[in-house]
């Protein structure tokens, strides 16, 4: 029995719809065997949560102050300040919204300061993305002359950090040289260009403070200045860095999901966002010596596996196999056969921790701003990276150390393995489909019909996985090509989509375009930081067809929310008149329909609020051209995606 919220036109899925949904078989196996071994996992945590309070699903509690917290009722339409249900239910979206961009800008920081490092020979690793350092010195008018590229690498790295930080009147650098004239005068003109991502958290938090704005139009701006700044400051900004530190990704093969593990090798897993300190342990963990260990204690050899964006960012760079995302990484660990987890920073939950120790899975936190009681903690600090070395094979060794020690009696690994074709970045996408004036004939002609970007992360509030794979089963049908990052690519690389041989279920279209330039359908680009390639093609696209974004036949698409950061993720295909379509109702009261007062249980009528009309209704759609819709359901989200790709092809007379 699902969990019923009719006040949220939508139910929430129980551990057995679950069972019956989920996509993949792995996934099936491992819930029951975790279940069977007495052991609990979110799905027993989130039934014990039912049932959910219905004003932090609405938004509707304020606890901006310690007077509250206040709910929005009939009886109390205003918080004790006096403030309204609208400048309540903004201010706890922004301030989401700026906690996502604090945690991709701590990610931005990280990276860039390791370029820093790299530049004045504090760190011993080499950059490898020299055609990216050019390119960035060339759009940001450096003057090459005689310098190394580590020096230019040097000098690209401070305007990163001015963008992260900075503090007067001025604009992002990366705004200024990546962003479609057409939307920077736009912004001009709403007066919502950013100053850097820390000004904007900064104001964001201020306006939303007791006392401070109670205007939420005035709330809603600062939103839109501060998706601005994540999008600029720290998705540009981590993801152009991290293609300067380790390379522009390329294409590669390799197989996926949880059968990658071996029952008799040491099982390795790689966590997180920022992929630094497990790069250095990669090197040390294929030293002879560290191999030769794993050998001593009777392992055959050394798998690592990927979890969420650490294992996109591996798998797009080596060919590592990733195994899951945010919502399977307590799976992976009932299958008893990881040996250690090293996880860096972000959507490591608690909950992985637990169970690694039901199961004496050894965990290895190496950032500061995340660590886990219990685990063993060598940080990396790009500031104080002397130990870098040092702590990099330490880790290596702890974690072939805890083979030897490990229970393995509760050993079940699924047999499920799946071809990958992974690996894209902006540049390859756009050679192996022939250049942009190719890509963009390819759309004109409606081989291929349109482009979405499905990505985000998972909820329990749907079948996990279930949306992202059904919707995206749908779309290939209709000759839409996907693109995917961060944990919703697991779930498509798992189900074997990102693979030419899913050509099977593709429209005629697209079956063609695959056919001939050999790209699989889903196109998987990253970590979340990573849209930046998206976006990049998007903006890339439009020039070559001279349209506004607004009029391209693109959508994003975000079927599981969960993270923060997510908020900031389809607010900056928005600013940039992408239309969204999420697959949860976002904590703003359901505008349609709401109970009928007074009614037996299950009676709707037509609601309304500013919230939802700004966003879902004409508000943004005349601002930004865009706007945001909500399907719970995959089947009606394929749909109603197919359609406002329709409605674009046909507005510019496209068949
Ligand atoms: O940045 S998709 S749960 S893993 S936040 Fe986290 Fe969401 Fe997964 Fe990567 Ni993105």
């Amino acid at each position: 029995m699902s969990y019923k919220y009719p006040y949220l036109n939508t139910d929430m899925p129980d551990k057995n719809e679950v069972l019956q949904k989920t996509p993949n078989k792995a996934t099936k196996e491992l819930i029951r065997k975790i279940s069977g071994d007495g052991n609990e996992t979110y799905l027993d945590r989130f039934a014990s949560q039912q049932p959910q309070c219905s004003f932090g699903l609405n938004g509707t509690c304020c606890r901006m102050c310690q007077w509250g917290p206040c709910r929005i009722t009939e009886k109390s339409p205003r918080g004790i300040c006096g403030r309204s249900q609208d400048d309540i239910v903004i201010s706890n979206i922004i301030r989401s919204l700026v906690s996502g961009l604090a945690a991709h800008g701590r990610h931005a920081h990280e990276i860039i300061y390791t370029i820093k490092g790299i530049a004045e020979g504090k760190i011993n690793l080499k950059l490898k993305g020299i055609t990216r350092i050019y390119e960035m010195a060339e759009k940001l008018e450096l003057d090459i002359g005689n310098k190394t590229e580590n020096q230019l690498a040097g000098e690209i790295a401070d305007i990163l950090v001015e963008d992260l930080g900075r503090m007067d009147n001025k604009n992002i650098r990366l705004l200024e040289v990546f962003a479609p004239e057409e939307r920077k005068k736009l912004w001009g003109e709403l007066g919502i260009l950013p100053r850097s991502a820390a000004y904007e958290i900064m104001e964001a938090l201020h306006m939303t403070t007791l006392g401070s704005c109670s205007d939420w139009k005035a709330i809603a701006g600062q939103e839109k200045r501060s998706a601005l700044a994540y999008c600029y400051s720290t998705l540009f900004g981590s993801s152009l860095a991290t293609e300067i530190l380790f390379g522009i990704p390329e294409p590669n093969e390799t197989e996926v999901n949880y059968g990658v593990l071996k029952k008799d090798h040491v099982n390795i897993l790689v966590h997180g966002h920022s992929p630094v300190m497990i790069e250095k342990v990669l090197e040390k963990i294929n030293l002879p010596e560290i191999q030769q260990l794993a050998r001593d204690y009777g392992a055959k050899g050394i798998v690592i596996g990927g979890l969420c964006c650490t294992g996109t960012e591996l798998l797009a760079r080596y060919g590592i196999p990733s195994v899951t995302n945010i919502l399977g990484q307590e799976f992976v660990i009932g299958t008893g056969a990881v040996d250690c987890v090293v996880v860096d920073m972000q959507c490591v939950i608690p909950g992985m921790k637990i169970l690694a120790d039901c199961y004496g899975t050894q965990v290895i936190t190496t950032c500061n701003s995340n660590r886990i009681p219990g685990a063993v903690h060598l940080p990396f600090d790009p500031e104080k990276p002397e130990t870098l070395d040092e702590d990099a094979y330490t880790i290596a060794k702890t974690a072939v150390e805890a083979f030897k020690d490990r229970d393995r009696s509760k050993i079940h690994i699924p047999d499920v393995k799946t071809k990958a074709y992974g690996g894209w970045g902006y540049e390859s996408i756009v050679d192996a489909l022939g250049g942009l004036d190719n890509m963009a004939e390819l759309l004109k002609q409606g081989r291929i019909k349109g482009i979405a970007t499905v990505v985000g992360c998972n909820t329990p509030k749907v079948a996990y996985e279930n949306n992202h794979v059904t919707i995206v089963k749908k779309l290939l049908e209709s000759d839409i090509l996907v693109l995917t990052t961060g944990c919703c690519s697991h779930a498509l690389l798992n189900a074997g989509l990102c693979n030419r041989d899913a050509v099977d279920i593709c429209g005629g279209g697209l079956k063609g375009v695959i056919s001939e330039y050999g790209v699989p359908p889903v196109l998987a680009v990253g970590g979340c930081v990573d849209n930046t390639r998206t976006l990049r093609l998007f903006i890339s696209l439009a020039e070559k067809l001279k349209k506004p974004m607004k009029d391209m036949p693109f959508m994003f698409v975000g079927p599981e929310p969960g993270n923060e950061k997510t908020v900031g993720q389809g607010l900056s295909f928005l600013m940039h008149g992408v239309s969204n379509l999420v697959g949860f109702p976002a904590p703003i009261p359901v505008p349609n329909p709401i109970p009928v007062k007074g009614s037996a249980d299950g009676e709707m009528e037509r609601g309304s609020n500013n919230i939802a009309d700004y966003f879902g209704g004409n508000g943004a759609m005349e601002e930004l051209g865009a706007k945001i819709y909500t399907e719970p359901v995959p089947e009606l989200a394929a749909q109603t995606i197919k359609m406002h790709i329709k409605r674009k092809r046909n507005n510019l007379g496209w068949k």
